[in-house]
């Protein structure tokens, strides 16, 4: 599956590649013939499904499930059905209310069930395979359950009992947390809110309820450990999001490959020693411990009405790459960057290898430049895009780096901090609550360490610092001139060598500014001296 984040007003809530290709001025618009490019193009890849709206859903998205709206989504329904995927709608869990008809969304008062039965009947009419609703709740103040201390069940349930007379399910989102923490409380800890929520109504939600969990604990990070909530709730429908847009990646300016950041989060094994529950396991139904009727992958898309479809031209291995990967996790993501390339740019075996090495690479390098060590974090606010190191350390969202002038990283351990590591399974919480075992790239997302801790690597936190900043810039560097070198093949359309070339210079900006901001920090921080060095302004 994947997921639209478009608002009717045809803007694309972190996207990155021009305007949306369903809305526009506060109605359904869209070009036809672009429409079945894009389905066929969707198809190509394995997508069975989609939603075309964002997750969160303002006044005029609300009306989509109205009857006045119903014929023009279900143009749309019929341009996916020929390739078979099947449409979604993101439903607003006040529209009761939104829409002027009740004074309240309360999934037990018996107004509410009736007109969300009234309007599932309606849908129906007009789309006989509607696909069902997404739902984010009670997440980031978008209304839900919690204001009728209803739980999540009695939401989800409500909602999906709507839709079960026709077979529609109702996918519910786990990305609940508190976003006006204090940024000094410390026994808060976003990491662990999805699980805290969820975890104990394993086995309270209807059939054809799934709850849809983000691939990691906070928010599609560069880096971040694998979700502990999709090695649980055994008894519970569930499907993995991830992020093709590039919100903390890049934003389609900066070359980010996620294909192997994806391939990382299905190969973790929940519980090693069973042999059946890695995350691929898991949501393909393989895994014995977990009884579910419905599993799987969805993702929130980069596309948009950019002529590239996602602005910068080589994302569009990122949505290529999602479709291929979900089918197949166990692919050699070599191979997937080849097949690619020479589908789409040239089958010349320099540029081959050129652009796939340089899609194998990137998401390294873009890590390298920006977030050390998995702590994540440090974008400028709001928008996400470049370095801004204190931008969310102190406000409300739950996101710190709690640098000082010793050390940095969140102790989320078992004992003196947060204990998020006990949410996995116990030989995963070993691994992770242990310094000398927690992998090296994760290890500030576990631990608070100081600035002249050796890591594994050898090196000190402070110096893996400083040595990674420069040489992202390096590679960055080297992807400008790797680029330059294939202006000789005539394969490669001009106006996209162009389109490419200009964004790896922006890259290189944001990288610069990524390793001078954040080596001055941490040298103003720490004062200790890059061990070579090199260029760090005081
Ligand atoms: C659609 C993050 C993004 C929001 C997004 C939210 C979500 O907070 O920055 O733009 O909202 O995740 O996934 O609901």
């Amino acid at each position: 599956m994947i997921n639209h984040w478009d608002n009717m007003d045809g803007s694309i809530e972190r996207g990155y590649a021009g305007r949306s290709l369903f809305f526009a001025d506060n109605k359904i618009s869209y070009d036809e013939t672009r429409l079945c490019q894009y389905a066929r193009l969707l198809a190509s890849v394995g997508i069975n499904a989609l939603t075309i709206n964002n997750v969160n859903v303002h006044h005029h998205e609300t009306n989509l499930i109205r009857q006045h709206l119903l014929p023009d989504v279900a143009r749309i329904a019929a341009i996916f059905r020929r390739y078979t995927i099947q449409l979604f709608l993101s439903v607003n869990f006040a529209a009761p209310i939104e829409t002027g008809e009740l004074a309240t969304a309360d999934p037990f008062d018996p107004q509410v069930v009736t007109w969300w039965q009234q309007r599932a009947e309606e849908i129906y009419q007009y789309i006989p395979d509607f696909g069902g609703y997404v739902v984010k709740a009670d997440s980031e103040h978008r209304p839900g359950p919690f204001t009728y201390e209803r739980t999540h069940a009695d939401g989800a349930n409500m909602l999906a009992r709507s839709l079960a007379p026709y077979g529609g399910l109702l996918y519910w989102r786990c990305f609940v947390y508190n976003c006006q923490q204090k940024w000094y409380d410390r026994s808060t800890d976003r990491a662990r809110a999805a699980w805290d929520h969820f975890a104990p109504q394993d086995g309270q939600f209807d059939d054809n309820v799934i709850l849809q969990i983000k691939s990691g604990p906070m928010d599609f990070q560069v880096r971040e450990p694998v979700s502990p909530l999709l090695g649980a709730m055994p008894h519970t429908n569930k499907v993995m999001e991830l992020q093709i847009t590039q919100e903390y990646t890049g934003q389609q300016i900066d070359l980010c490959w996620l294909v192997p950041q994806w391939k990382t989060i299905l190969g973790f094994d929940t519980q090693p020693g069973r042999h059946d529950a890695s995350i691929a396991d898991i949501l393909a139904g393989r895994c014995r411990q977990h009884s579910m009727r419905h599993s799987g992958v969805t993702a929130v898309v980069n596309t948009g009405d950019h002529p590239f479809w996602t602005g910068h031209p080589l994302a569009q291995a990122n949505l290529y790459g999602y479709g291929r990967l979900i089918w197949d996790p166990e692919i050699d993501e070599r191979l997937l960057a080849q097949e690619w390339c020479k589908l789409t740019l040239s089958d010349s075996p320099k540029t081959v290898d050129t652009v796939s090495q340089m899609l194998l690479s990137s998401w390294l390098v873009y890590e390298s430049y920006t977030a050390p060590l998995g702590v994540g974090w440090m974008v400028q606010p709001h928008h996400h895009y470049g370095p801004a190191v204190d931008g969310y350390e102190y406000d409300s969202w739950g996101t710190y780096h709690y640098a000082n002038r010793y050390g940095l990283g969140v102790d989320r351990t078992q004992n003196s901090g947060t204990g998020y590591v006990k949410q996995y399974h116990p030989l995963n919480c070993q691994m992770y609550n242990n310094p000398n075992r927690c992998p090296q790239e994760l290890i500030l997302f576990f631990h608070h360490l100081k600035y002249r801790h050796v890591l594994p690597s050898g090196k000190t936190v402070i110096q893996h610092i400083y040595d990674s900043h420069f040489n992202g810039v390096a590679q960055v560097e080297d992807y400008i001139q790797k680029w330059a070198e294939l202006a000789a093949d005539k394969n490669i359309p001009e106006d996209l060598f162009h389109e490419v070339q200009e964004r790896l210079n922006r890259q290189l900006n944001n990288a610069e500014a990524w390793r001078d901001q954040v080596n001055t920090y941490f040298y103003r921080k720490s004062g200790i001296h890059d061990s070579r060095n090199r260029k760090i302004y005081p």
